[in-house]
């Protein structure tokens, strides 16, 4: 086989053998406070937004501090008006690092599962 040929054929195996689209779940797409971000005062919520509509009884959040209690304030729930975010609010967070784990069941029946930190900024 020319190594054209080659490529070519390893391209139409990657086409066929490819896994099941991602974008056919409900990944996190952006929260606020973003991922990994610092911000400087406590936010009194977070904020993620998903790539797909949201199942709201089977989808949670929880935030926890760097000793493992957990800092939301509540379950989270789907904003009425858009159903691809989920809103927690937050107990009075000290400055510190904290540990978002999210799982959702997204409208298509699949549950995704992440988690990422966000950091409250001394002043
Ligand atoms: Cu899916």
């Amino acid at each position: 086989m020319t190594t054209r040929a080659t490529a070519a054929a390893l391209a139409l195996a990657a086409l066929l053998f490819a896994p099941a689209p991602i974008w056919a779940h409900a990944f996190l797409d952006h929260s606020d406070p973003a991922v990994g971000s610092t911000v400087p005062a406590a936010p009194q919520a977070l904020n993620l937004w998903f790539t797909q509509e949201l199942e709201p009884a089977f989808s949670w959040v929880t935030v926890t501090d760097k000793s493992g209690a957990t800092v939301n304030d509540g379950s989270a729930a789907i904003d009425p008006n858009d159903q691809t975010k989920l809103i927690v609010k937050l107990k009075p967070l000290d400055p510190g690092t904290y540990t978002v784990k999210w799982h959702v069941l997204s409208v298509d029946t699949h549950t995704t599962e992440g988690d990422f930190t966000f950091q409250v900024g001394k002043g």
